[in-house]
């Protein structure tokens, strides 16, 4: 007997969860799926074809690739669905499946062991993005606080992007993205959005064929992006501040600096200007690589276009001098006058509009500031015993991990590995997924999906406040975050705290209350909220901000004071103007290429690099040369090739690419582990060292030598 069709799929309002500066809203197809065993019955729910929202206006119907293939990953066969206890060696993957209640209380008694030990900061919950939703990826701080374990710095991905445009312009919000539609020149700058935020394409696609405008790329490989630019701007890593000075250069030059703007909203304009005088497009051609004759052109051009929106994107601050060339890159706006214009002004991040109260998520009434903070960038230093990076304080012997992914995503693998290999370490990790951290762990704890839980949602890349449903049931025994967290402060004692007893849903009710957007069920009507702030505030008409409204062409480094309470690094050496700083890991006789760490289109990060769709077009480990380079070093298309450097190694396959200068080489990142012959994953080449002022991994920043592997 045939198997009934499934019946008509439903559509569903939810939100893409990923760490994605997107945050799509999604219309997710489910439809109930015929028992397995032919009786016709209901087999459960399944996923069907996940739409871009057309009716939101930044999504406007458009998301990538692999977020619409998403059934491959909410009902891969590979899923966790039950805990397990490790049983072989550390890394065997070894494991033998466990009830809840014994996992939970292992937990539990390991880090009650772990306090008495060494005190409550030798236990360290870590955590990131791989869910963006308040509730299930902030919660864990609630337990940290309560029981006040060792807090935990974000560094990895925005604070060099986030100091550099606070450094500037004071405040983490810019001009309305959609304004990209009604721009004359939309310039993209570090960042590849055809890639890892699609939608900044629809918008600035839609002034080009609207209005004729022009889209200019700025980045270190002809990316998928830059082959839709009208003008690419392709340059060398590191080295945005010089091409960003050559460009100051030339508005003052050539008198297209708007001295009115400068005069009442820009401090320091003429020591500015006094300071460029020698940054000419030839001095900047010497450092980029990009002829002075296209930087000139690109000046120009910027200079005469009122209506010039700049896109600044996170990729060109993931080097050492990250924050100097954000900052350098975000003056230009400012100098031409752009930021008065309607499709004009600068654009990075959303985060500072959303004015969340999160005390009942995160526990922030229970927190202690004399507590330790570690830095997530160097959990290879913290595990492998780094006295400087443990901040003076106790050895890390407890691990609770949610939502990341370390063992693969962290800089400086050699050391990670071998903090995760120690004996006396314990390891929880929470995970949707068999990952190269899981691996690690003593306990892997089973956790369900974005359609499988409650969640509220804020777009760094737009405006949105969205809600996303718990849609389907779990499979297996998976648990939310959320659950395990709750479950865990119980069994700690310290489960007094309001936000232990409630629901997802009623924190995330409480929290929009308590942060004066509304209440969750017209959040839920409404399906998001558009947070926009207003034409003359998001440009900034009446000043930046800063107690003089005035942007700062010349940044007080040492004085900032977020994203983090403490700076690290080489802060007291950064330059004073916008400048090329020369503290990137420079090629040398020895490392003779530059290695960049590019995302990969259809992965993000570590994740989706266990879906079919994405394998099949990411094929396998892969090192784009320049031919002529490549020719060079006696390396053929196809050749297996060792990438080396000082901290580690690692084995790729060649291919020839011409689309980047001579002497840089680019690997789009990041698989696991074992997907490298060897094991070693990108990350063994990346430095953990601080970049200044407030930390962050310089995973675009290497210098790496080339050796062709015997066949
Ligand atoms: N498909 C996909 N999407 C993703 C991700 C992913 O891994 N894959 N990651 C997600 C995450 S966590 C984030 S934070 C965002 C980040 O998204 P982006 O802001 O786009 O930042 P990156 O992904 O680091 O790099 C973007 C581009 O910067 C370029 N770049 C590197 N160094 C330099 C430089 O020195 N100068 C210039 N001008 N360009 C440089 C790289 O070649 C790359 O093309 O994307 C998110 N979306
Ligand atoms: N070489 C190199 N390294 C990089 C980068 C690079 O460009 N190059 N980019 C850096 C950047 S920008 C970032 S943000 C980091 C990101 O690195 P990670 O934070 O590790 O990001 P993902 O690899 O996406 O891992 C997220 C993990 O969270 C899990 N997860 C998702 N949702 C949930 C949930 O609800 N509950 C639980 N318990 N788990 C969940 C997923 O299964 C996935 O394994 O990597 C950084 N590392
Ligand atoms: S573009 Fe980003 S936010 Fe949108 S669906 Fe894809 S990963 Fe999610
Ligand atoms: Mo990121």
């Amino acid at each position: 007997m045939p198997a009934p069709l499934p019946s008509a799929p439903r559509i569903h309002a939810s939100v893409c969860p990923h760490d994605c500066p997107s945050t799509c809203a999604l219309e997710v197809e489910i439809h109930d799926h015929p028992a397995a065993d032919g009786s016709g019955e209901c087999g459960g729910k399944r996923v069907g074809r996940v739409r871009g929202a057309a009716d939101h206006s930044y999504t406007a119907g458009v998301i990538c690739a692999k977020v619409a293939r998403y059934a491959e990953r909410i009902h891969h066969p590979d899923r966790l669905t039950q805990p397990l206890r490790r049983v072989g060696a550390k890394g065997s993957g070894d494991f033998a499946p466990i009830g809840w209640d014994e996992a939970l209380d292992i937990v539990a008694e390991r880090f009650t062991a772990a306090e008495q030990r060494c005190g409550s900061e030798s236990v360290w919950p870590y955590f990131y993005a791989g869910t963006m939703g308040l509730v299930q990826r902030d919660g864990i701080n609630r337990l940290r606080h309560a029981k006040r374990y060792s807090g935990f710095f974000s560094t990895i991905c925005t604070n060099p992007a986030w100091s550099g445009f606070l450094a500037g312009a004071g405040r983490l919000a810019g001009v309305d993205p959609r304004e990209m539609a009604r721009s004359d020149l939309i310039v993209i700058w570090g960042t590849n959005p055809v890639s890892t935020q699609v939608n900044v394409m629809t918008h600035a696609t839609r002034a080009r064929k609207e209005r004729g405008a022009k889209i200019a790329v700025v980045d270190v490989y002809r990316t998928p992006s830059m082959e839709q630019a009208d003008i690419p701007l392709l340059i060398r890593p590191g080295t945005d501040g010089a091409l960003a000075c050559a460009v100051l250069h030339v508005l003052f030059r050539d008198g297209l600096a708007d001295r009115a703007y400068l005069a009442s909203h820009a401090a320091d304009a003429q020591g500015l200007e006094a300071h460029l005088a020698d940054r000419s497009p030839a001095w900047a051609e010497a450092i980029t690589g990009l002829p002075a004759a296209e930087i000139e052109a690109f000046a120009r051009l910027v200079g005469q276009t009122p209506r010039a929106f700049f896109r600044l994107g996170y990729g060109f601050t993931r080097s050492r001098n990250g924050a100097v060339n954000m900052h350098a890159a975000s003056c230009i706006p400012v100098v031409s006058g752009a930021w008065q214009h309607e499709g004009g002004g600068a654009f990075h991040t959303n985060g500072a509009i959303y004015h969340w109260n999160k005390t009942l998520i995160e526990g922030l009434d229970l927190r202690d500031p004399s507590v330790r903070m570690l830095d997530q960038s160097r959990i290879g230093p913290i595990l492998d015993g780094d006295a400087d990076a443990l901040a003076g304080g106790p050895p890390v012997t407890a691990l609770l991990i949610q939502n990341t992914n370390p063992m693969a995503i962290a800089p400086d693998q050699t050391r990670v590995r071998r903090g995760f290999a120690r004996d006396d370490l314990f390891v929880c990790v929470h995970e949707q997924f068999m990952t190269d951290t899981a691996r690690m762990a003593d306990i892997v704890l089973p956790a369900t999906m974005f359609l499988e839980h409650d969640d509220l949602y804020q777009s760094g890349g737009n405006q949105h406040i969205l809600f996303g449903p718990a849609l389907l049931d779990p499979p297996g025994q998976c648990r939310s975050n959320h659950a395990v967290i709750t479950a865990l402060a119980q069994r700690l004692g310290v489960d007094q705290h309001p936000g232990f007893a409630m629901t997802a849903r009623d924190l995330i009710d409480a929290t929009l209350d308590a942060s004066g957007w509304g209440r969750l069920e017209a959040l839920e009507q409404a399906r998001f909220i558009d947070a926009q702030p207003d034409f003359r505030t998001a440009h900034c008409l009446d000043g930046f901000h800063w107690p003089d409204g005035r942007f700062r062409l010349k940044p007080d480094w040492t004085g900032l004071t977020y994203p983090a309470p403490a700076q690290f690094g080489p802060v007291a050496d950064m330059p004073a103007y916008p400048d090329h700083w020369a503290v990137i890991e420079a090629a040398d006789d020895d490392h003779p290429f530059r290695l960049v760490t590019a995302p990969a289109r259809t992965f993000l990060n570590s994740s989706f690099t266990e879906t079919p769709g994405s394998q099949a077009r990411e094929r396998r480990p892969t090192l784009m040369i320049h031919p002529d380079d490549a020719a060079g070093q006696g390396l053929a298309d196809g050749d297996r090739v060792e990438v080396a450097n000082r901290r580690g190694a690692v084995i790729l396959h060649v291919r020839l690419f011409d689309g980047l200068r001579r002497g840089v080489v680019i690997a789009e990142s990041i698989w696991p582990n074992n997907a490298h012959q060897g094991g070693r994953g990108i990350n063994s080449l990346t430095g953990a060292d601080p970049v200044a002022p407030f930390g962050g991994a310089a995973v675009h920043d290497s210098h790496v030598r080339l050796r062709r592997c015997p066949d």
